[in-house]
Formats: structure tokens, sequence, C-alpha cells
């Protein structure tokens, strides 16, 4: 809890990203349908792909395991990522067996976005920023996520200070496959922590 959250400045790249499209609404080159479809697309696949990258690389290489688990900030700029407005600090935190990550900003919507780029409607909704701490089973049964009471959540609040990612389980099943192949496995709500990484590939 605390720290900084509506005094967060809007990162550079969406404020050049708001005039473009203004722009090209305005000039008819552009409706605001296609806009929509294209917010979906950053948000559900081009986004997260960083963070998935991320997650894949933890799983094959543990000594990078190691290094985002320590500083998480430091590790995704490993990889390339990060940069301002992405928050000082970038906590990753580990699902286990016995353990179960949730992401919140219950004040706004502060969002890890160098690694999972813009954040779904319904993680900035009043229902899922009160939900998650008040209820955090009962709303990732809503999403899909039956957890066993022997499964401790624990829930993450994030501010313009610090960020947090999940680093979700490796399914089982996947040791044949590469870093790229499993970094396909990786979802935007894995990461955020409303759903597991499963096996099949998600559609794109
Ligand atoms: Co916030």
């Amino acid at each position: 809890m605390g720290g900084t959250h509506n005094s967060e400045p809007e990162p550079y790249p969406a404020l050049r990203v708001r005039a473009l499209e203004s722009l090209l609404i305005e000039k008819g080159l552009l409706s605001s349908d296609v806009v929509d479809k294209l917010v979906a697309i950053y948000e559900n696949d081009v986004g997260p792909m960083n963070g998935a990258r991320v997650v894949a690389r933890a799983w094959v290489d543990s000594a990078y395991k190691q290094r985002l688990l320590a500083d998480g900030a430091a590790a995704i700029a490993e990889l390339g990522f990060g940069g301002r407005g992405g928050g000082d600090k970038l906590v990753a935190v580990e699902n286990t067996p016995t353990v179960h990550n949730l992401v919140v900003c219950t004040l706004c919507s502060c969002y890890p976005w160098p690694v999972l780029g813009l954040p779904p409607n319904w993680y900035k909704m009043p229902a899922y920023r009160s939900r998650a701490v008040l209820e955090p089973r009962t709303l990732l049964r809503e999403f899909g996520l039956e957890l066993p009471e022997s499964v401790e959540v624990r829930v993450w609040d994030s501010s313009a200070e610090v960020r947090y990612l999940v680093l979700p389980e490796r399914p089982a099943g996947t040791g044949h496959l590469g870093e790229a192949e499993l970094a396909r496995l990786v979802t935007r709500d894995a990461m955020i922590g409303v759903a597991r990484v499963t096996a099949a590939a998600p559609a794109r």
C-alpha cells in the first residue's frame, strides 16, 4: 500500500499514440473500431510478449531466475526491457505448488507496462481492484482458476514505485520445449496471476 498512483505521468509513447490516434480519426483515415482492435492486440499479444520472454528465460535458466527474483528491473533490462515510466522497482513473485500470487493496483491501474504492455480494462475496474484484496479466491474462480485451500494466495498491491510481475509455474509436459516455444505459452493473464500457464498454446 502507499506510494504514488494518480500523480504518475503517462509514459511518453502513450501520449504520442493518443495524439496520432486523434489525428487519424479526425482525418477519417482510421475508425475508432480499428483503434480498439489495435489496442486489444497490444493488450493481449504484443505487450505481454516481453514478459513472456522474461518468464521463459527464467524457466530455462536458473541463474537468470535467481537474478529476476533478486532484482526484477535489472533482470528485465538484461533482455532489453524497461526504461522511463516503468517504475524504479519491478518485483517478480514466483508461483509454486503452495503459493499463488495475484497482482492488483487498489488505487488506480499501476501496471508493469515494460513487460506487459497496456493493462486490460478489467484491471482498471473498481470491482477487480477491491475484490482482489477482499475475496481473491472467489475472484480467481470467476476467471476460471480454482485454487485448493492448501494453496496460499498472496495479493500484491502495485504503485508507481513498485510494480509486480508473476512468474507462473512452468506447466508439466513442456520439458522438450525450447525458450521461444515456452514463451508462446505464457499469457498476460498468467503474469497478472488470474490464470495458469498450460502446455497448450493460447490462440493469438
Ligand atoms: Co496505482
